[in-house]
């Protein structure tokens, strides 16, 4: 589905349902395009997702029409991961994780962007 066919927002759909603030969420950032927000259950001490306000279900359904709006989420990434606490490259930095259908793990079918990090003392020597 390319950016010009893919619905705006799905009814059904959870994170087009925290897009509308129809469910609450702590929010990270958010412009017109963009939202980001801590995910629910952090698997790191810094963990936030980043969702295209726009419902694309996944990055099964990305098309060259979505290449800039995914690069902005790109490039954004780094500067929201330093300002939630992850620390500087090279010693700190983050994951950046994007599942993808059932067999990728994906459970929410919301294009989103895992971004995790933060501290990790235990890796210092
Ligand atoms: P994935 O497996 O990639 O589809 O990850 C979905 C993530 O979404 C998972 O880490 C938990 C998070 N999540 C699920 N429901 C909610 C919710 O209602 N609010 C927030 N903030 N995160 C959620």
């Amino acid at each position: 589905m390319s950016a010009s066919t893919a619905p705006s927002h799905d009814p059904n759909c959870l994170f087009c349902k925290i897009v509308a603030g129809q469910i609450p969420s702590r929010k990270v950032y958010e412009d017109d395009e963009i939202l980001a927000f801590h995910d629910i259950h952090p698997w790191a001490p810094v963990h936030f997702l980043m969702v295209p306000k726009r419902h694309i279900a996944s990055m099964a359904q990305v098309t060259e029409a979505d290449a800039a709006l995914l690069g902005r989420m790109m490039a954004l990434a780094p500067k929201l991961a330093l300002e939630q606490g992850c620390n500087p490259y090279p010693e700190g930095g983050f994951r950046i994780v994007v599942n993808t259908g059932l067999e990728g793990g994906q459970e929410i079918h919301h294009l989103h962007i895992h971004v995790m990090g933060g501290p990790r003392p235990w890796l210092k020597g």
